[in-house]
């Protein structure tokens, strides 16, 4: 008999089209003649989704079987980016899968395209989380992702009139094909009321909490399948709905609209992403949204448990916990809630189970990023917590008196409660004191977390610091957005750099090859030609693909100083103003992404760059020579257009402000230098690339802490500079702004009088840096050799090595061989 392979499994071409042709019909219930690219991007998506189904029911029974040691990993946020090419790229089926398609007459990258992203991040700490999530399943580590379905992810950007307008990111609209909606693992989870206590039967102390509204977590799981094995673990999203039982009584009273906005109330915990990278705003929803997150994971974990064994003593054997900033720090209190007042264990052992659960990653130095919440405000919503954490905090100072008698100022700043006129509980006190493991994400950052925000805790407690320096998946950033770059390499060195990324290293005599260097060159131009016609198509815009591509996208704040690139963009217009023949490198600005929404200097910054676009990419004294493009609704999807384009990638913040930054990785392993402060995990990748392959310009931390000490004057800076104080005059006098004098005075203002970012101060070494790598950028053969040795040095920079990391010294877990069983 011949063997056919399975529709659901196959993975040869002729299975794949067969099997995506049912699932147009059965799923879809469409014939092909009417089928729309939707459709067809759906039938494809569950064609995809069947084989991972099979790897990740594979996965989840060898871990029950084995009872393996599990990463819980808590997130407000997972920015994953679309799944399809990131799917097929791990299952090894991208190239069958396009051929497939041919031979039904589609183009997979039109279905690719088709895909909406799910936009559950704001930025780098979310799309940390989701590299993260990539590297543990292929190193084959048992984990589960914890986190919140937002109904809106974070919002899309139009750009109308220079000006950034949020539109709500309706991502489920067409539906979601990756997701499996888990109904029956349902979780309560309660806001408010009070709480009373009693002596049981027993003689034990028990405390009831009485809440004054319930509302249930539903589990959404989706599966994220590692890099060519067999291991797909879980990330589960939780959605908020009412119970229906919790509003029978004002049913029953007839108060049916009163029952109903009660359920609508419910079902608004999850209906949004809070759209801020870095400032707390301390909403009530939003503590609800962590709570709700906290309880749903906790309880699930420990219903999880309690099906292999009942002795709850040994939780934190089975699972460990990483807090992803202090968003889910509540975790803490509500593990001690979970386990001493449900689940009945003595404080101490709760305690000690909780300590030996969680790790905290702090990813900010921002004061403003560091969450505080008022206390009346906490305690109307979580009294039993607020309880608990009056307990903990109380045993904590008792042993911070004893190791500091008599320093009450210590103990003041210590504690998890601030006194301070309105009073707070303070998230990241809560998560040290709650923690085993204190990490900071670059070198720079973690010694900074030391020596200022976290520096009582690490005097307390050296032992629990660490750094785990961050990084991002070569999978996606790589093989997935730069298969020519990926194809060249694996040509010359074959495929082990996808899973070892140290392995680039064997690029290294390669640098010296011309006609490997002119391969490299026409790689780059290739995806530049691509990118143009992109933001031809986008903005209206023609750029021209063999002028420099210097590109700055992350979030807009003003810490990362996306003005700073304005100001030598304005400084080169003003050269070629004054000395029209100037012979200047062709160059192009690109800048993308998103402002907070009630961040008002960001979004004029938006305002400032597209209003000097406007100028410069017109006048006619410029000849194209200079070019400003800003991309619309920069996400991971325009990621993966841009990086692979870059020549030159900006990485300016402040020195001490980036906590590690991850974009820089991306560029330079697309091959991007970098132009770049001293600034988080920038430090450390100039010390692998070399100090020769990076453009360095500015003050490093301990010299603006000086020039701070010393008094900072920034106009005294810009009286000095007469190009600078032309440049903030031409910007003050309304030539951007249509002879508008006011628009830009808010930033141009604060850079005269305060400058907190030290834009004024890094100025010139920033002009002159710029000058620097323009003018090598001619030498393409230089500009080339320096490209290659910057990729194959790139090694340390892949989240595996992260993972590593967390797995070695902080989690103390190991791999599972998940076989491949049908
Ligand atoms: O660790 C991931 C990422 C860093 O690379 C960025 O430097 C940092 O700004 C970012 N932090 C946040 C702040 N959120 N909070 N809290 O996104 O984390």
């Amino acid at each position: 008999t011949v063997l056919t392979e399975d529709d659901r499994t196959g993975t040869s071409v002729e299975t794949l089209r067969r099997a995506f042709m049912d699932n147009l019909f059965f799923v879809q219930g469409r014939f092909p003649e009417v089928a729309t690219k939707n459709d067809h991007y759906l039938a494809l998506a569950y064609t995809v989704r069947d084989r991972l189904l099979l790897r990740w029911l594979n996965s989840a029974k060898t871990y029950r079987d084995q009872f393996s040691r599990t990463v819980c990993y808590l997130s407000a946020e997972f920015l994953l980016g679309p799944h399809l090419g990131n799917n097929l790229i791990n299952l090894g089926l991208y190239d069958a899968v396009a051929e497939a398609m041919q031979q039904t007459g589609l183009d997979l990258n039109v279905l690719l395209d088709q895909e909406e992203e799910p936009g559950l991040g704001n930025g780098g700490l979310g799309r940390l989380a989701a590299c993260y999530m990539d590297s543990l399943a292929t190193l084959e580590i048992p984990a589960i992702g914890y986190g919140i379905r937002y109904e809106y992810g974070i919002f899309d950007q139009e750009i109308r009139d220079g000006w950034q307008v949020e539109i709500t990111d309706k991502w489920l609209r067409y539906g979601n094909p990756w997701e499996i909606a888990r109904p029956e693992i349902t979780l309560p989870v309660k806001f408010g009321g009070s709480t009373y206590s009693y002596t049981d039967d027993q003689g034990r102390y028990r405390v009831v909490w009485q809440p004054h509204q319930m509302v249930q977590g539903i589990a959404y799981d989706t599966p994220i399948l590692g890099y060519k094995v067999n291991t797909a673990n879980l990330l589960r999203l939780w959605r908020a709905e009412a119970i229906e039982s919790f509003d029978f009584q004002a049913f029953n009273t007839g108060d049916y609209y009163g029952a109903v906005n009660e359920k609508i109330a419910s079902e608004n915990i999850t209906k949004v992403l809070y759209p801020n990278d870095e400032q707390l705003q301390g909403k009530e929803l939003r503590l609800m949204q962590q709570y709700f997150l906290c309880s749903c994971a906790l309880q699930d974990m420990i219903r999880l448990y309690l099906q292999c064994s009942s002795d709850l003593t040994r939780f934190h054997h089975k699972f460990t916990v990483q807090l992803n900033d202090t968003h889910p720090a509540i975790s803490v209190a509500e593990l001690m809630r979970l386990l001493v007042d449900e689940h009945l264990l003595p404080w101490d052992t709760a305690w000690d189970i909780t300590r030996q659960t969680f790790a905290y990653t702090n990813h900010t130095l921002l004061p403003e990023a560091l969450e505080k919440w008022p206390l009346p405000l906490f305690g109307s919503l979580l009294p039993r917590h607020l309880q608990i954490i009056y307990e903990i905090n109380q045993r904590f100072l008792d042993q911070v008196r004893l190791a500091y008698p008599g320093d009450q100022e210590r103990l003041a700043r210590l504690s998890i409660i601030d006194e301070s006129e309105c009073r707070y509980v303070r998230m990241a006190n809560l998560a040290c004191v709650g923690s085993h493991a204190i990490n900071g994400v670059a070198a720079l950052h973690s010694e900074l977390l030391k020596q200022t925000v976290l520096r009582d805790f690490y005097e307390l407690t050296p032992e629990k610091f660490s750094n785990k320096t961050n990084g991002v998946t070569p999978r996606r950033w790589m093989v997935l957005s730069n298969p020519g770059l990926t194809r060249l390499i694996s040509n010359h060195i074959g495929e082990d750099w996808i899973k070892h990324l140290d392995q680039l290293r064997r690029l290294e005599p390669l640098a010296e090859d011309a006609g490997f260097a002119a391969e490299w060159h026409a790689v780059k131009h290739k995806n530049k030609v691509r990118l143009a016609e992109y933001i031809q198509q986008r903005v209206g815009i023609s750029v021209d693909p063999s002028s420099i591509f210097d590109i700055l996208v992350k979030r807009i704040h003003e810490y990362k100083r996306q003005h700073l690139c304005v100001l030598n963009i304005i400084t080169l217009y003003q050269r070629l103003k004054d000395h029209p023949n100037l012979d200047i490198t062709p160059h192009t600005f690109i800048f993308g992404g998103k402002a907070a929404p009630g961040y008002y200097k960001a979004k004029l910054i938006i305002k400032l760059i597209n209003s000097v676009a406007e100028v410069v990419n017109t006048d006619p004294t410029v000849a194209d020579r200079l070019k400003v493009v800003f991309l619309p609704d920069y996400n991971v999807t325009c990621g993966q257009r841009v990086y692979p384009a870059a020549d030159l990638s900006e990485q300016i913040s402040t020195a001490g402000y980036e906590a590690s930054g991850t974009g820089n990785m991306k560029f330079a392993l697309n091959g991007a230098l970098t132009i770049g402060t001293l600034d988080g995990a920038n430090v450390e990748i100039r010390e692998e690339v070399g100090a020769e392959n990076f453009f360095l310009f500015g003050n490093t931390v301990e010299q603006l802490q000086e020039i701070w000490r010393n008094g900072y004057r920034p106009w005294e800076i810009a009286n000095n500079n007469p190009m600078l104080k032309r440049v903030l005059d031409l910007i003050s006098c309304g030539h951007f702004s249509h002879g508008d004098t006011e628009l830009f005075r808010p930033i141009v203002e604060h850079l005269w009088q305060n400058d907190r970012y030290c834009l004024l101060a890094d100025y010139q070494s920033y002009v002159d840096c710029q000058e620097q790598a323009t003018r090598l950028y001619r030498d393409q053969k230089q500009w080339v050799k320096m490209s290659i040795l910057n990729v194959a040095r790139m090694g340390k920079f892949s989240s595996d090595r992260a993972i590593r990391e967390y797995c070695e010294d902080i989690w103390r877990v190991q791999p599972v061989h998940v076989p491949l069983a049908d």
